[in-house]
């Protein structure tokens, strides 16, 4: 245990053992699991470290130079220093660092350039796009008028053919791509296209892909969407948080959507986080990380391929794998639950034309940016594979006695792959 681990561990003991036991188990958990969630990594200590500070103290509406409350000698710089970063890593115009998170900040995209009842046209959920995407059940579904596109029933792909015919029917003010269950290269350039034909404003949220994209292994969005969002926490290695990127054009109705059009304050220590793992994405080894994960999911991609399990589209270019287990004879929900309980982290997942249920679906979606993290490698793959077959099978023929050995061996297989924040002695 680090001395630094050891204190706060000590301290928050002291303060509140209740908390402390539970982050302690947390922790415990996070160590002790192969966590494949394709949304969720492990931030470096100094992440944490910058999350865990006194800027948690202070209040700071507005923007640098344009606050509401004094003594903003300091925040002001955290910010301005974490959008220069942004601006840096992704080679963008402008930036907003304050989102608490990704749906605020889709919903600002929204109230900064549309007016309620305006047509918009984005991935069904389903496909694999995000509930702000305008699912029926989001704000943007209910306020907005949402047509929905996604992808051929024979490549698991993007239907272009479907987003052109919808874009010259319907007229959308704004076309979204990306989502939360794409396993594919998302084209940017043809989605461009597309939107510049009807008129429409393009906005990219790559929440999932952004650490891809700063890691150059997938092709950014600048130059073809206008606005852009991102989670800080996925691929990109921050703490929880978003960011709204945009054409210097676009950059003011953005910033009040933000504020004050949405939100009040913006959480300063997150801030300071998010430019700490912008730093750190802006080395060369959060290129050579990059690189990893996507190797890492094609191998597990080709290991799980090799045992049987149907791959929507087939495979993966990113870091998401999404699994069709309808040929498995066993739903996407008790397989997730099983390997859980084997000790494999990942949720079920609606997959393209799914039969089933969206609380009973299909699928299973699963990520490789959290164990590449943790220096797991492409030799690595064919195990984890092995297991996850082991514990589906075992679900599916009601051996779930088969389950917490399994638990037992990945327990001792993680041993090897320490993580910040947490240690066993
Ligand atoms: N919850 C995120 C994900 O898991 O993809 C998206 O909001």
């Amino acid at each position: 245990m680090n001395d630094q681990y050891a204190q706060l561990t000590r301290r928050l003991a002291d303060a509140d053992p209740d908390i402390a036991r539970l982050i302690d188990t947390e922790g415990k958990r996070q160590h002790d699991s192969i966590r494949l969630i394709a949304s969720e990594n492990y931030v470096s200590q100094a992440v944490m470290d910058a999350t865990g500070t006194l800027l948690t103290n202070k209040y700071s509406e507005g923007y640098a130079g344009r606050r509401y409350y004094e003594g903003q000698q300091v925040i002001d710089e955290i910010e301005e220093l974490a959008i220069s970063r942004a601006k840096a890593v992704f080679g963008v115009e402008h930036a907003n660092v304050q989102p608490y998170s990704g749906s605020p900040a889709n919903l600002a995209v929204y109230l900064a350039f549309l007016q309620p009842g305006d047509t918009v046209l984005g991935m069904s959920l389903p496909m694999g796009g995000h509930l702000t995407h305008g699912a029926k059940v989001s704000a943007t579904g209910k306020w907005f008028k949402p047509v929905q596109y996604g992808v051929r029933a024979d490549t698991g792909r993007v239907d272009f053919d479907q987003v052109r015919e919808l874009a010259l029917a319907e007229r959308p003010k704004m076309i979204i791509c990306g989502g939360t269950a794409i396993p594919r290269t998302v084209d940017f350039a043809k989605f461009a296209e597309i939107a510049a034909e009807v008129d429409a404003l393009l906005f990219a949220d790559i929440a999932h892909i952004a650490g891809l994209v700063a890691g150059g292994v997938h092709p950014t969005p600048v130059g073809h969407a206008e606005v852009i969002s991102t989670t800080t926490h996925k691929t990109l290695r921050g703490p929880r948080g978003a960011m709204l990127m945009s054409t210097a054009e676009r950059a003011k109705p953005l910033d009040k959507a933000v504020f004050p059009g949405l939100q009040g304050g913006p959480h300063n220590h997150t801030t300071a986080a998010v430019a700490v793992a912008l730093a750190e994405a802006a080395r060369p080894d959060f290129r050579t990380y990059a690189n990893q994960i996507v190797a890492n999911a094609k191998a597990l991609a080709a290991a799980m391929v090799e045992r049987g399990f149907d791959l929507v589209s087939g495979g993966t270019d990113n870091h998401l794998i999404l699994v069709d287990l309808t040929g498995k004879d066993i739903g996407g929900k008790p397989a997730a639950k099983a390997l859980d309980a084997a000790g494999i982290e990942l949720n079920f997942n609606t997959v393209p034309f799914d039969r089933r249920k969206p609380l009973d679906p299909s699928g299973l979606r699963l990520g490789t940016a959290a164990i590449t993290t943790r220096g797991m490698t492409e030799q690595h793959m064919p195990q984890i594979a092995a297991w996850m077959d082991e514990a589906v099978t075992a679900a599916r023929d009601g051996r779930e006695q088969a389950l917490a050995p399994i638990a037992g061996q990945i327990r001792d297989f993680c041993a090897d792959f320490p993580i910040p924040g947490w240690s066993a002695s």
